[in-house]
């Protein structure tokens, strides 16, 4: 049984959604960002960067005693290589997928994340910072409308894989960024499809409601999550 280590957020999503496709029965363990049970001792020691998902695979692929894994690309790759599914076996496929998950997981993430940061959520609106991310975030778009222009299916090609799961659920927030998705049509046709998926909607359904109804935001995480006072020492 997999354990994981769970909020229902983009990064959570890809691996609801990649458990949900490949059929390995797993185990939610909610965290609640807001009470920052991400910052206890139990919780670093599978994720050392404070951050969620992560797994704890109590029957690991290969044997021995339980594995954890950190950072949402490296938990795809895993459930791919046990599962058998989502990832091609040949090497120019499967580099061809690796290399737009890493493309995700180094640009689209970490972007889009700053924009809704400095767009949506920060109190001060720093122009500088929204443009700087917006920009990045459009020209982010654009290499995956070109990208699935060359493809027409997928991200990697032909098939469904793990890297269309790594970039989906942050190009589901393009309405509340406001980022205009018919600019990139393909993009576009491609969510579509993908979002028609049942097994992708059970995975977007998993602990869908576990922030609405969890524990407020306490002061002291909101300091945290928004670096007041961060980098004065
Ligand atoms: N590169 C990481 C990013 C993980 C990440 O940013 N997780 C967010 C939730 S989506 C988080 O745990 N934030 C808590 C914090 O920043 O304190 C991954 O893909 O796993």
């Amino acid at each position: 049984m997999i354990e994981v280590l769970y909020g229902p957020t983009p990064n959570g999503w890809k691996v609801s959604i990649m458990l949900e496709e490949c059929g390995l029965p797993y185990e939610i363990r909610p965290i609640y960002l807001s009470q920052g049970d991400h910052l206890t001792p139990e919780f670093l020691a599978v994720s050392p960067n404070n951050k969620l998902p992560a797994i704890i695979d109590h029957a690991p692929l290969g044997g021995g005693p339980p594995l954890s894994i950190f950072e949402s690309g490296a938990i795809l790759l895993y459930l791919a290589e046990k599962s058998g599914k989502l990832m091609p076996n040949d090497v120019a496929g499967r580099y061809g997928v690796t290399q737009w998950v890493f493309w995700q997981m180094a640009n689209l993430g970490p972007v889009l994340g700053q924009h809704g940061h400095f767009f949506l959520y920060a109190d001060d609106k720093i122009d500088y910072a929204i443009d700087r991310f917006r920009g990045e975030t459009k020209r982010l778009y654009g290499v995956l409308d070109r990208q699935l222009e060359k493809t027409g299916a997928y991200v990697a090609g032909d098939d469904y894989t793990i890297a269309d799961i790594a970039i989906f659920p942050w190009i589901m927030t393009h309405k509340a960024q406001t980022i205009p998705i018919a600019d990139y049509p393909r993009v576009q046709a491609w969510f579509t499809k993908l979002r028609g998926r049942e097994a992708l909607q059970r995975g977007l359904a998993v602990g869908k409601d576990l922030y609405k109804n969890g524990p407020p935001q306490s002061p002291e995480m909101r300091r945290r999550i928004f670096g007041i006072g961060a980098g004065k020492d």
